[in-house]
This record gives C-alpha cells, sequence and structure tokens, in this order.
C-alpha cells in the first residue's frame, strides 16, 4: 500500500468517526431518541440533520460572500419542484456516502435501508416539475447565485394505488413525519391581497396614483430549504411559500358557540397551500389555481425586491443586479405583479417600468398543447385582482398601438397576439402576458422551439421577432447517473477519470472503449445487478416474477394520450397474438414495464391504464407466453421509483406524436444509463439521435410536419387499420372483450376513438412502431452490438446534462457568469 492510499484510508476512517458521533448526538439531542428506542426513521432525521449541518456551514458563507459582492441573483419561479428524496443529494454532493455508511454501519443501520425511509416530496406533476429540480442542483453546482420559489403544498401529488386495475388517487402526505430538510422563517412573511377596490389619488404634477386596497390579505411564511452543489461548491436556497391566515381564528364566534365558523377564514386562507393542482374543473378549483399563483408570485417578488432594496439601494438598478425565470405561465401573473410594484409603490415612470420589467423576466414554454396553455377570464381576473387586470389592459393597449403601426399589420394579426382572448369569452393569455413581459421566451428543444414560432406564438414572433430562443434541456447527472447508478459511475470512472461530474462531457471518453469486449462484459454485469434489484423490486410489491435475463423494454411517464402508452399496448398484444400462434418459435424474452399516474379528471388516460392492467392480467396469467412475455404496470410512479427503474431498461420508450412532446427529460436519464431509445422525432429526441448516432437509436414513425399534413387530411383511422392485419386484429380483440371479460365493452369506446378519431396518429404510426421493435429484437440478439449501442448512448449524453443547459440560460438569458465545479 503506497502512503497516499494509507493517508486517505485513514481520513476516511477519522470522518467516519467523527459523523458516527454527530449521528448520535442529533439522535440524542436533537431527535430525543436513545440508541435502543430510535426506529428507521428517526436514524433517518439524525443522519439528515447531521448532513444539513455541514451544508449550513457553507450555505451562510455562500449567502455572505452573495452580499457581499453583490452580484446578480437569478431567481426561478415555478409552481412545481420535483424534488424527490433528499438524503442522498446531500450525502451525495457533500462528499459524504462512504463515510457516512461505514458511520451508521458501526452504528448497526444500513444506510441503503434509511434511504427508504425517507418520504419523496411530489411537489410536481412531471418534467416541468422535475426539471426544476435538477435546475436547482446545476445552478448551485455552477456557484450561481440563485433562489428557487415555489410553493410548501401541505400534500403533493396524489398516491396511485391500483385496485381491479384501475387508478385510485389518494392524499399524499410527505409532511406526516416533519422535514428534516427544511427551516421555517416565521419573520418572513408578507401580505398577499386579493380582491378589494382601487384608489386614484391625483398628484399635484399631474399624474395619478392607484392604490389598491386589497378586500381579503393572506399571509405567505418562507421554509426555506438549503440545496447543495456538486463538492459543495456553492449552496442556494428553495424558498417555499406556506399560506397563512392574519388571525388564527374569530375569537368572538368561536366564544359565540360557533367553534367551526370561527376558523372559517383560516381554512379559506390555508387551503391555497393545500394541494398541488387543486382539480379545476370546477369555477372554484379554478379560483383557487389563480389564487395560488398570484399568492406565490406577489410573494417572491415582495422577498426579491426587499432583498434587492436593501442590498443596492435603489430600485431603478433591479435588472441589472436580478434575473427571474418564469418556468412556464403559472407565474406569469408577476410580470403585472412587478409593474404594479415599481409603478404603484415606488413611483417609476410607466415606460422605465416596462423597460425594467421585460429587462428582468425570461419566460420558458413547456407545451404546446392549447389546452395547457392558461387564460383566466377576465371576470374572475377584475374579481381577484382588479389592480393586476388594469395593468394588463394598459399593456395590451400599448402593445397593440405599436404593432397596427406595423406595415403588415392586420386585424386578424392584432387580435391573435391581443392579451385578451376575444374569441372565448374574454380571457387573458398567460402564455402572451409572459411573452411580453419578458427579453427572452425559450423553448425546451430544438424542435419545440422552432415549432413556438410557427404555432402558439407565430403572430407574436412576427412583431417581436427575435425573442424566441432554444434552451434545450438537461438532466443531473449526480442524481441520475451517480445517485441512481452507482455501479456504473464507477466504471465510467475508471475510464474517464474522478472528474466524470465535474464535466459531462468527459463521458465521450467511454466511446473508445465502447466494442471493447472486456468493458461490455462489465457493463452488462452492471446493468444485470440492476435488472435482479427492479426484478426483486417488482416480485415484492406485485407479486410478478420477471427475468432478469429478459429484454426489460420501458415507458415511465405521466399517463397521456400523447406519450402513446397505448401504441405500446398494441404492439404487446401483437407479439402476444404471435407468439400463441407460434408458441415454438425462438422468441426473445421481454418484460413490457409501464409506470405513470394520470390527472385525476382524465378519463381516457386512466382507462389506458386500466387497459395496460388488463392486458397483464392476461398475459402474466398465460402459460403459453410463460418466460417469453411479462407486462408489468408499476403503481405510484415517481423520483425514486424513477432512480430503480431507469438504471435497470435496456429499453426506452419514447414513442409521442411528433411535435407534441415538447422535450421529455426521461429520454436523457434512460439514454444515459445505457438504455436504446426506440422513438419519434420528437422533442428532444431529435437532438438524441444527432448525438448518439443513428445506428444507436430505433426512430420510426411521421415527422412532426407529416403529422401536421395527415392531420390535415383527416383523422380517421379506418386506412391505417385496413392496412395492417395485425393492427385490426389487436384492436377487434380489445373492443370484444378480450382483455376485458367481465365487462366487455369497457374498452369499445377507446377502440372507436382510434377507428375514427385518431388525433394522436396511433393507427398511422402503428405498423412502423412495430418494425422499429422488430429492429430492436435483431439487435438485442447480437449481444456485442447492443452493448456497444447501449455504451455510445452513455457516451454521448453529456451535453445533456443541466449544467450545460444552465450555463446556455446563465449567457443567453440571465447575464450571469458561472463557475464549474472542481477541487479547489
Ligand atoms: C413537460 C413537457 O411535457 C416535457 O416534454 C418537458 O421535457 C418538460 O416539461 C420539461 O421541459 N411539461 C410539463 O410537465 C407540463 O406540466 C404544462 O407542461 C405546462
Amino acid at each position: 500500500m503506497d502512503i497516499k492510499v494509507e493517508d486517505r484510508a485513514a481520513s476516511d476512517a477519522d470522518a467516519a468517526a467523527a459523523i458516527k458521533e454527530a449521528i448520535l448526538n442529533k439522535l440524542i439531542y436533537s431527535v430525543g431518541k436513545s440508541l435502543e428506542a430510535a426506529s428507521s426513521h428517526d436514524w433517518f432525521v439524525a443522519t439528515a440533520f447531521v448532513a444539513r449541518d455541514r451544508i449550513v456551514e457553507r450555505w451562510l458563507a455562500s449567502i455572505d460572500e452573495v452580499n457581499r459582492t453583490g452580484r446578480k441573483q437569478v431567481y426561478y419561479l415555478s409552481v412545481e419542484f420535483l424534488i424527490g428524496r433528499l438524503l442522498f443529494d446531500a450525502l451525495t454532493n457533500m462528499e459524504m456516502v462512504e463515510p457516512t455508511r461505514a458511520a451508521l454501519f458501526a452504528l448497526g443501520v444500513d444506510l441503503d435501508e434509511l434511504r427508504e425511509v425517507e418520504p419523496d416530496a411530489a411537489l410536481g406533476n412531471g418534467g416541468l416539475g422535475r426539471l426544476a429540480a435538477c435546475f436547482m442542483e446545476s445552478l448551485a453546482t455552477l456557484s450561481i447565485a440563485a433562489f428557487g420559489y415555489g410553493i410548501r403544498y401541505d400534500h403533493g401529488l396524489f398516491r396511485q394505488r391500483i385496485k381491479d386495475g384501475r387508478q385510485l388517487e389518494y392524499p399524499e402526505e410527505w409532511l406526516a413525519f416533519g422535514n428534516p430538510w427544511e427551516f421555517q422563517r416565521p419573520e418572513v412573511d408578507y401580505e398577499i391581497g386579493f380582491g378589494g377596490r382601487i384608489e386614484a389619488e391625483h398628484q399635484p404634477d399631474g399624474t395619478v396614483k392607484h392604490v389598491w386596497l386589497p378586500g381579503e390579505t393572506v399571509e405567505a411564511v418562507a421554509y426555506d430549504t438549503p440545496i447543495a452543489g456538486w463538492r459543495g461548491a456553492h449552496i442556494n436556497t428553495l424558498r417555499l411559500w406556506s399560506a397563512r391566515a392574519p388571525d388564527p381564528l374569530r375569537l368572538d364566534k368561536f366564544n359565540s358557540g360557533d367553534h367551526v365558523g370561527a376558523l372559517m377564514d383560516q381554512v379559506r386562507a390555508e387551503s391555497i397551500s393545500k394541494v398541488l393542482y387543486p382539480g379545476d374543473t370546477t369555477p372554484a378549483g379554478q379560483e383557487l389555481r389563480l389564487r395560488q399563483e398570484f399568492f406565490f408570485a406577489s410573494a417572491s417578488l415582495q422577498d426579491l425586491v426587499l432583498r434587492h432594496l436593501r442590498q443596492h439601494g435603489g430600485i431603478l438598478s433591479l435588472a441589472d443586479k436580478v434575473a427571474i425565470q418564469l418556468n412556464d405561465t403559472h407565474p406569469a401573473i408577476a410580470v403585472a405583479e412587478l409593474m404594479r410594484i415599481l409603478v404603484d409603490l415606488h413611483d417609476v415612470p410607466w415606460r422605465d417600468a416596462w423597460a425594467i420589467t421585460q429587462a428582468t423576466f425570461g419566460y420558458t414554454n413547456h407545451t404546446l398543447l392549447p389546452e395547457a396553455l392558461e387564460t383566466w377570464p377576465v371576470p374572475l381576473m377584475e374579481r381577484l385582482l382588479p389592480r393586476h387586470m388594469q395593468i394588463i389592459y394598459l399593456i395590451n393597449a400599448i402593445h397593440l398601438d405599436q404593432a397596427s403601426k406595423l406595415a403588415d399589420s392586420t386585424g386578424e394579426r392584432l387580435a391573435a397576439i391581443s392579451l385578451i382572448d376575444e374569441a372565448h369569452g374574454r380571457r387573458v393569455r398567460m402564455g402572451h402576458l409572459a411573452f411580453l413581459g419578458s427579453h427572452k421566451v425559450n423553448g425546451v428543444s430544438r424542435l419545440h422551439s422552432d415549432l413556438l414560432k410557427v404555432t402558439v406564438f407565430r403572430e407574436l414572433d412576427a412583431v417581436l421577432p427575435g425573442r424566441i430562443t432554444n434552451k434545450t434541456n438537461g438532466v443531473t447527472f449526480r442524481r441520475w447517473l451517480k445517485e441512481a447508478n452507482p455501479g456504473l459511475t464507477s466504471l465510467l470512472t475508471e475510464v474517464v477519470g474522478d472528474r466524470l461530474l465535474d464535466d459531462a462531457r468527459l463521458l465521450e471518453k467511454v466511446a473508445a472503449v465502447a466494442g471493447d469486449a472486456a468493458f461490455q462484459e462489465r457493463y452488462a454485469a452492471e446493468r444485470r445487478a440492476n435488472k435482479v434489484a427492479l426484478a426483486k423490486l417488482v416480485r415484492h410489491r406485485l407479486g410478478i416474477k420477471i427475468d432478469p435475463d429478459a429484454l426489460f423494454d420501458v415507458q415511465i411517464k405521466r399517463i397521456h394520450e400523447y406519450k402513446r402508452q397505448i401504441l405500446n399496448i398494441l404492439e404487446t398484444i401483437a407479439v402476444y397474438d404471435m407468439i400463441r400462434a407460434q408458441p415454438m418459435r425462438d422468441w426473445i424474452p421481454r418484460v413490457k414495464i409501464f409506470s405513470g399516474k394520470a390527472a385525476a379528471s382524465y378519463a381516457t388516460a386512466k382507462l389506458i391504464i386500466q387497459l395496460a392492467n388488463d392486458v397483464a392480467k392476461i398475459v402474466n396469467a398465460d402459460p403459453t407466453v410463460r418466460g417469453i412475455l411479462k407486462v408489468v404496470f408499476l403503481p405510484n410512479y415517481n423520483v425514486s421509483l424513477a432512480e430503480r427503474i431507469i438504471p435497470a431498461a435496456d429499453l426506452s420508450e419514447q414513442i409521442s406524436t411528433a411535435g407534441m412532446e415538447a422535450s421529455g427529460t426521461g429520454n436523457m436519464k434512460l439514454a444515459l444509463n445505457g438504455a436504446l431509445t426506440i422513438g419519434t422525432l420528437d422533442g428532444a429526441n431529435v437532438e438524441i439521435r444527432e448525438k448518439v448516432g443513428a445506428d444507436n437509436i430505433f426512430i420510426f414513425g411521421l415527422t412532426a410536419e407529416e403529422v401536421e399534413a395527415h392531420r390535415h387530411r383527416g383523422i380517421d383511422g379506418s386506412d391505417a387499420i385496413n392496412r395492417s392485419a395485425k393492427l385490426a386484429e389487436v384492436l377487434e380483440a380489445i373492443a370484444s372483450g378480450v382483455f376485458s371479460p367481465d365487462e366487455p365493452d369497457r374498452y369499445r369506446g377507446l377502440v372507436d376513438i382510434l377507428i375514427h378519431h385518431d388525433y394522436f396518429m396511433v393507427t398511422a404510426d402503428f405498423e412502423s412502431y412495430y418494425e422499429a421493435q422488430r429492429a430492436v429484437f435483431r439487435r438485442w440478439r447480437d449481444k456485442r452490438s447492443w452493448w456497444r449501442a447501449a455504451a455510445l448512448n452513455t457516451a454521448h449524453m453529456g451535453w445533456f446534462s443541466s449544467d450545460r443547459t444552465i450555463a446556455e440560460y446563465a449567457k443567453d438569458i440571465w447575464d450571469v457568469p458561472v463557475k464549474p465545479p472542481g477541487r479547489g
């Protein structure tokens, strides 16, 4: 053993001993438990506190440094932060995993067991929320001074259970046992107004000052979670707002015997931060949603303006020192709120205020789906936010006036770019407001950004050219490579060196060994270990036995018609039929793995879940396909489950209708971990193909342009079905109740949609998808070729690190410097 190694061993042992002491201390004095009485949860909390202490030391130093230098700060406003579990994020980025493992081991506790005890913070639905979480990590890693601002929902995304094949929703309770990562800041508390009236005060200089007198106020209280960057280089804050009533109860009512009525105001106020995405099918639900959005946008702006004034004195320098990114339209009301703060509260002239606002905001769009582009009824806005509605009218008047002076202006164009949609009962277009109030608007993949210019923002782009730009998404490799797949990460580190997570582009070096038999063997061995672990999980949760040597074919994401889980199910059934027809052929054993949640009110998506489960039931019970085909629907998809499935996936299903998936980020996580992609030319798949090479990805189906043309001709699926006997047979089986013998008509409606109203082009793409799957099989038979392709996927995915994405935002949108991570 050379001296250096000995030294390191000694210092590791010292580190472990120190952590052990610290954990014991926390267990006794902060958790209040003895060694003997401690539950796994107690050990988890004690360990989290130890990691948090280390983070806090650097956090305070980071805050101090930012204050001292007065450098520009980035504020990321998002109604979703899908952060998941934080223990391994904290330990990994503070480089404490191994000593902590050793320390706990010495105490008779298994770190991996503690990992499972932590609730999964599901403060988001899907891609948009997880992206915000990856961005927070990369912002800290690149030492950008940043805050994440969002809502501290008491209940995150619902817990999904599957009963008789159907999705049931249950409230999620991530806070039931407390949250060791956060700091409540009762002193950081802002008043948020709603309703009321506006007084116009005429000033001596002839101007009019508007004073908003809200009819109702709610308090926003801050809860801070420190977010550590890689190697603990810099620590930022995730500040989530919780709603409180100004008065905890009406004592007069209470004493007069109305015990429930006394709490009404409190219940009404606190409902704002009660649940993520309250159902908005009712007017009351819509109003609550708008209240949530204004609540967190206003609290965040009040907070950052106050910080700016303390640090820099005057409000006029705001745009030099502050960049605010709007994560989709949910925080878009912030544009009007900042104008109100500047004009009404700080007496900034309108034109200057507008220049500051535009220079400060950037807006990221995450979807082209028209139904997801928010609009609010004008009457609701007028009632809830009367002053903001006035401001929106004024912004709009100036905007339309300028546009009307352009040479090619038409009435049609003005109607299209107006902040008010007059065609659907007068609604405020929040996407347009975000667009106008920002200096840059970005899509999240190249294709998506290009499509923005010809679809939802076509007219605005014509009037305000150059504002739309692209920032292709990325994912943090600390979580999605190292934490999720430590075995593969060590192997890769051997090849590229231990700066892998500092500079993801180093992964390119893996390409040189991708064809090497010895390397492939080790790569495959890591995959197999992950598949064995997933098989164990499936067995444990569902009682289904799956073969780790089968091809794991994985589709994990929200359930939505455009994501086309149904296409995957149709192919499954087609293959199932073929195997039954010729059971003795040399079939490739395959496990189809589905996981994902459907929005509670989205009936078709829920029916698709049921179909997947019904098919699973029939297939898994059929002795003819035993050992060849299994179908698994893993309930309650969340970040932690993704961390288990992704490293075990062989094939990644990214099969959305082209032109509909803004980017996708699961596609990146899976390819990074060496799954080969089967996908359409949609979202970031296009760029993934460019990076990994067309030979190492299975592309099929209509392009976005072809989908457009096809839809123009009509969306009846009959022709496609008539051309494919396989497809016709599969649809007939589903429609006639083969998979729902207890209710033969269950899927007739679903099949009718495919036949007569196939907006998502399932039937049009079926044959080409089916053929692509056969190409997958052929490649799988040639294991050398498969593993080479898998390794090349890993090698070429470095560009999809969220460090790269964030560095681009920093340079092109926020104008802040980045400091790449690394030792020293
Ligand atoms: C998602 C997009 O569907 C996905 O393609 C993208 O990768 C992700 O955002 C991150 O950019 N959108 C949402 O999650 C969402 O809620 C509605 O969009 C606003």
